[in-house]
């Protein structure tokens, strides 16, 4: 009998564990590195400072423009694109611009230009601050000589991305799949995340960005954004994803 009693505390106990697993593997299951917020149905993210407090460097008119208008269009087509395809809402974007590839035809070109301007955006928005600091330091100050030899170099050629991305683009600086810190340009707004690089800081090219101020100066745009860096936010970013 004792022996009874024993076998269903057993199996009794086996079921809670189990239970208790599959509860912690459907939480983590919902998957973010950056955003867990980023779900739809997507709003445009406030900005935690004013459409005027990078001046002089990014002018109010391009930032309310660029938020107001530009980025909050990029979240209604998402949101359009998304709207008939329930399986999708569960997820966040970040999963979703990670598995670009199994989407449905009908909305891939949607996803990828709309999702990636939302995320694009977002990280954007997030890695920006008045009166920035000049450079990061500890850890990954370290990093950036490593992987480029000096913070000026890395300054050099991440400008140099930005200023040959042919057209509308963004320039990043990601880890790649072995941990390497990689610069990287892309088109129009396609995301890092989908060749499964992981970003943490970058820079939006596209016209729209910078006309209203520099015109066809892009190359000054690229200067004088180093003066609006948020290292701090960046440097959390990166021992989050390191
Ligand atoms: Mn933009």
């Amino acid at each position: 009998m004792k022996k009874i009693i024993f076998l269903v505390l057993v199996v009794a106990l086996g079921i809670i564990a189990l239970l208790i697993g599959l509860r912690l593997y459907k939480g983590n299951h919902m998957k973010s590195m950056f955003f867990a917020e980023l779900t739809y149905p997507y709003t445009l993210p406030q900005l935690e400072y004013a459409y005027d407090a990078l001046e002089p460097h990014l002018d109010q008119k391009t930032m309310e423009i660029h938020h107001s208008k530009h980025h909050q269009a990029y979240v209604d087509n998402l949101n359009a694109a998304l709207k008939d395809h329930q399986a999708l809402h569960t997820k966040t974007l970040e999963e979703i611009i990670e598995n670009l590839e199994m989407l449905p035809d009908v909305i891939k070109t949607a996803v990828r230009n709309h999702g990636g301007g939302h995320f694009n955006h977002s990280l954007f928005w997030k890695i920006l601050a008045p009166g920035g600091e000049n450079h990061p330091a500890g850890e990954l100050l370290e990093q950036i000589e490593k992987a480029f030899g000096t913070f000026d170099i890395f300054k050099e050629k991440f400008s140099a991305a930005a200023k040959t991305v042919f057209g509308s683009g963004w320039a990043w600086l990601c880890l790649d799949k072995e941990n390497k810190m990689v610069i990287v340009p892309t088109p129009n707004q396609d995301c890092p995340l989908t060749k499964g690089l992981r970003p943490f800081l970058c820079l939006d090219v596209w016209e729209h960005a910078y006309y209203l101020k520099f015109q066809n100066r892009r190359p000054d745009y690229i200067t004088t954004w180093w003066n609006v860096i948020n290292w701090t936010v960046v440097t959390e970013l990166y021992n989050k994803i390191k």
